[in-house]
């Protein structure tokens, strides 16, 4: 699909060069608009996708169980209530997991380098600026860095269990 996507681009931008007029450049970034688009919503879907796959990505070891625990405790701390959002304990868990794993610097939150490599491990390619897209679908307080409570929010409404 991305492929796809990027071959359609070129063949608009040749296009656009060949015509030379503004119309064709304005359709050139409309094109360049929609691509970023349908990347960052392949991705989105991608981890929501990802998220519905019960199991961790990393083993259950000792220190990613310890994430989760940190990950939970934390979030409770801030008011994080898996009940709120019509999940399971063992659910949240499996999120928390998730979460710690994609969490490459531990520092509870996730940045858009984290999800830009995160989508990358997923299959979807995203360049800078479409992690930064697809990470402000996912932060709720517009801070810039997702928080669990943010990332478990997000994906309990896209299951319609809590309001967008
Ligand atoms: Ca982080
Ligand atoms: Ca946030």
């Amino acid at each position: 699909m991305g492929m796809s996507v990027d071959s359609f681009y070129a063949a608009l931008k040749r296009v656009a060069g060949e015509t030379a007029q503004p119309t064709g450049i304005a359709l050139v970034d409309k094109a360049q608009a929609a691509a970023n688009a349908i990347k960052v919503s392949q991705a989105l879907d991608a981890i929501a996708k990802m998220l519905d796959t019960p199991g961790g990505a990393k083993g259950q070891d000792t220190l990613s169980n310890l994430s989760v625990l940190l990950t939970l405790s934390r979030s409770e701390k801030q008011g994080f209530d898996a009940s709120k959002l019509g999940m399971s304990q063992s659910e949240a868990s499996d999120l928390a997991l998730k979460f710690a794993t994609y969490d490459i610097n531990d520092d509870s939150r996730l940045d858009a380098s984290e999800v830009r490599s995160m989508a990358g491990q997923l299959g979807i390619d995203l360049s800078p600026e479409e992690a930064n897209a697809a990470l402000k679908a996912m932060d709720r307080n517009s801070d810039g860095l997702i928080e669990f409570s943010e990332w478990a929010e997000w994906y309990a409404a896209r299951k319609g269990k809590v309001p967008a």
